[in-house]
């Protein structure tokens, strides 16, 4: 009989160590006299839950207090091997004071956790938080000029694309950096890719677009990184080139304006400049007669050039025939851009003067 009472008091005993959520008490004591203690349970926290940042390994980790406790220690369990971890930074040994914390560079995964309340010596745990589904991944974006994109242009809109490795599902005009500050960005496009016009360009300079980090979020929530290109400037140039009424010079000139040539090579000069993208060519044209009008209706084309060093020089015989003539150059930079300059003006005479044999006295 007494060996049947032991054997269900210890019965009793393990069936109280084993039971979980319900705290143990223990106290020492020596000596004589009188003293007094208090026992008690200590409730076990409740409404544990974790809350994952989409794109990042932070979990934000909450409790409800329990009324005894005097800290608190955290525990993630991993779904898929239910391995453990201290999750905050807490332990047994190292609580925290509050009833939240974050749970910091967590491992992409599935979690739940448990919050355990410390009084001395006594612990007694949560139930089970709701799963966690920590997903660090962020999209991630290209920004670049559109393919075809005219670079340098004197043309606006200029187009770029964005390119996204996920879909993103709120990615707007407003998210798009542009530059200069007077541009503004036209987003069209859905999905992973999408299309930025940027005008409103007011002066020549350099134009880009780029997208900063969390401006859109895939369907988890997760907010891009930085936005990241290989070319996404392109030059704006709509400043047209100066050039003034070319020069002209032959091997034998008489005199300045009008130029006098005498059947010779003429070569034209002009030298024009360029803000933005810098001249490309010039080109020389001329008109007959010494006044009026010369333009692309009426004149005829002599030659370009390329060689800025040395004033883009054309020679040409192509003035052929006695008479006057107005020469002109067109400026082009390289966003086409142009500028007809002033006309200088060409006196040709390769007509020798006839010479009458002299005659003295009226012999010849
Ligand atoms: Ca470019
Ligand atoms: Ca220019």
């Amino acid at each position: 009989m007494i060996r049947r009472r032991l054997l269900l008091l210890l019965g009793v005993i393990v069936a109280l160590l084993t039971a979980t959520g319900v705290a143990l008490a223990f106290w020492t004591t020596s000596g004589t006299g009188t003293g007094s203690a208090m026992t008690g349970t200590l409730a076990s926290p409740t409404n544990a839950a974790g809350v994952a940042t989409p794109g990042s390994g932070t979990v934000a980790v909450s409790w409800t207090a329990s009324a005894e406790a005097t800290g608190y220690y955290v525990t993630r369990i991993r779904n898929s091997d239910s391995s453990s971890a201290a999750a905050c930074g807490t332990s047994s040994a190292l609580t925290a004071a509050g009833t939240s914390c974050s749970d910091l560079a967590v491992a992409d995964g599935l979690y739940h956790y448990t919050v355990t309340a410390v009084l001395a010596s006594w612990t007694a745990t949560s139930a089970s938080s709701a799963n966690v589904t920590v997903n660090s991944t962020r999209p991630a974006v290209t920004v670049n000029q559109t393919a075809g994109q005219a670079d340098p242009t004197k043309n606006a809109p200029i187009n770029f694309t964005a390119v996204f490795d996920t879909v993103v599902t709120d990615f707007t005009s407003a998210d798009v950096t542009v530059a200069p500050g007077t541009a503004t960005a036209v987003v069209t496009g859905s999905g992973t890719t999408y299309n930025i016009a940027v005008s409103g360009m007011t002066v020549t300079g350099t134009v880009s677009a780029s997208i900063a980090a969390n401006t859109a979020h895939n369907a988890a929530g997760a907010g891009n990184t930085a936005s990241t290109s290989t070319d996404n400037t392109v030059t704006y140039d709509v400043t047209a080139p100066t050039a003034a009424a070319p020069g002209a010079t032959a091997a034998v000139t008489f005199g300045t304006t009008p130029l006098f040539v005498n059947n010779e090579v003429v070569t034209l000069t002009d030298a024009a400049t360029d803000t933005g993208t810098g001249v490309a060519s010039v080109s020389y044209y001329y008109c007959t007669g010494a006044t009026g009008t010369c333009t692309s209706a009426t004149w005829t084309g002599i030659g370009t050039s390329t060689v800025s060093a040395t004033n883009f020089p054309v020679s040409t015989s192509a003035l052929a025939a006695d008479g006057p003539y107005r020469v002109v150059a067109v400026a082009t930079d390289a966003a086409g851009n142009t500028t007809t300059s002033a006309a200088t003006a060409i006196t040709v005479d390769i007509t020798p003067p006839t010479v009458t044999r002299p005659t003295v006295n009226g012999h010849s």
